[in-house]
């Protein structure tokens, strides 16, 4: 059996702020996991480092699920996105060590691949409809067949999804928070408009998404359902805040467009009524935030009971080493739906060199060992850790809002 005898804890800024933790065993195995919480980055760090890592030495990294128990169980104070996110990023590394003890790539562990591989969205954006439209026009050129289109709000000066570099998005921009305005009734009429020009211009053989980023009531989520069905949305996500979940019988009760909620959540229990009830299509919790592969896959039986199918959050605050597992996971669930895809800045992918990658459209985690990912700790080394924080969101009167 692999003992565990030490763990390092990187946080590195190639770019962004990334946390990652490294297992080492006394074989010499070593595995990795993504510990990035946006925004939150030192608390999950000092979680692992001065309350998980001293736990892990000595056991057996075999004993995934007991160890994920004992994490879980053991702390006492359960769920919450800290403890999630290391609890997840254990899970991962420990993965990752089974996979290259047996000398097989993860997936192969979890039964399988049942896909040939893992259909991603990836994310047109711009302050214009037309901006957007011609970003959306490049992902279609590029073999992409899901697009997210967010466009800029008339008389915004910038909005959630609305890119400041052409080619990469990066919401966690500033030492404070920065702030946003909103206007329910403005966004409500450019939505629609940004669909019906997407459809005019890529046609109806691409799947079209869109991120409300939990800005309206139940009652207006309703009205964009009913406006965008026309044009076929693959999905519309977080449509409304998930604390009150019955929110989304309100929603559904004024719309077929299909709903996704979850990337926030993490755990079973944040996703179990809005399962059981039906009350969502997708559910885009993922592997770093919701306890890891093992957790997930626990969250994915349950949905899968109930037609309810994966649509994991993927955007670039978390790392290559959470986008591996989403692969390996993605590859191998029976009721997988689709993976959000944002592409990584060259200074992160070389400080994270990985085996997985992009074509036609779909990602494959690759074939390598464990996870197919790992972390160049000396790169890292050389990118300093500076505090970034996501933007806040007032109403034109102050109030503020969701962002
Ligand atoms: O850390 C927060 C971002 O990951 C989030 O704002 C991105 O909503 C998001 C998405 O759907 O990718
Ligand atoms: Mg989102």
């Amino acid at each position: 059996m692999p003992k565990i005898v030490d763990a390092r804890i990187t946080v590195t800024r190639p770019g962004r702020n990334f946390v990652t933790l490294k297992v080492i065993c006394d074989d010499g195995t070593t595995g990795v996991g993504d510990a990035t919480l946006n925004g939150r980055e030192l608390a999950v760090a000092s979680y692992l480092g001065d309350h998980v890592v001293p736990c892990l030495i000595g056991r057996d990294a075999h004993r995934i699920e007991d160890i994920w128990q004992y994490l879980y169980k053991g702390a006492y104070w359960r769920r919450g996105p800290v403890t999630m996110t290391a609890i997840a990023a254990v899970d991962m590394a420990l993965w990752d060590i089974k996979g290259k003890v047996a000398g097989l790539p993860v997936y192969q562990l979890l039964g399988g691949a049942v896909r040939e591989g893992c259909t991603v969205y990836g994310h047109a954006n711009g302050t214009s409809i037309n901006d957007t439209i011609a970003a959306a026009l490049e992902y279609q050129a590029q073999g992409y067949k899901a697009i997210r289109l967010q466009c800029g709000v008339p008389g915004m000066a910038s909005t959630y999804g609305v890119s400041k570099d052409r080619y990469f998005y990066e919401p966690a921009d500033a030492a404070l928070p920065s702030e946003n305005m909103w206007s329910t009734a403005r966004y409500l009429r450019v939505v629609p408009d940004l669909f019906k020009a997407a459809r005019e211009a890529l046609g109806w053989d691409v799947h079209l998404l869109h991120d409300v980023h939990h800005r309206l009531t139940p009652i207006e989520a309703g009205r964009l359902g009913r406006d965008l069905e026309p044009y076929r949305p693959f999905w519309i996500e977080d449509a409304t805040p998930a604390e009150n979940q019955d929110a989304f019988r309100l929603i559904r009760q004024h719309t077929t467009a299909p709903l996704a909620v979850g990337e926030i959540f993490n755990s079973i229990w944040d996703c179990k009524d809005l399962i059981e009830n039906q009350l969502i299509d997708y559910i885009r919790a993922t592997v770093v935030h919701a306890g890891g592969i093992t957790h997930l896959r626990r969250i994915a039986a349950l949905a899968d009971l109930y037609q309810v199918r994966t649509g994991c959050h993927g955007a670039t605050d978390l790392s290559p080493v959470a986008m591996a597992a989403a692969l390996h996971f993605g590859l191998s669930v029976p009721n997988f739906g689709i993976q959000e895809y944002m592409r990584h800045t060259a200074e992160t992918d070389a400080v994270f060199p990985h085996a997985y990658g992009f074509a036609d459209g779909m990602m494959h985690p690759g074939d390598a060992v464990g996870l197919g990912v790992d972390i160049d700790e000396d790169l890292a080394a050389q990118y300093t850790y500076r505090p970034a924080y996501l933007p806040v969101n007032r109403l034109e009167d102050g109030t503020l809002w969701s962002w």
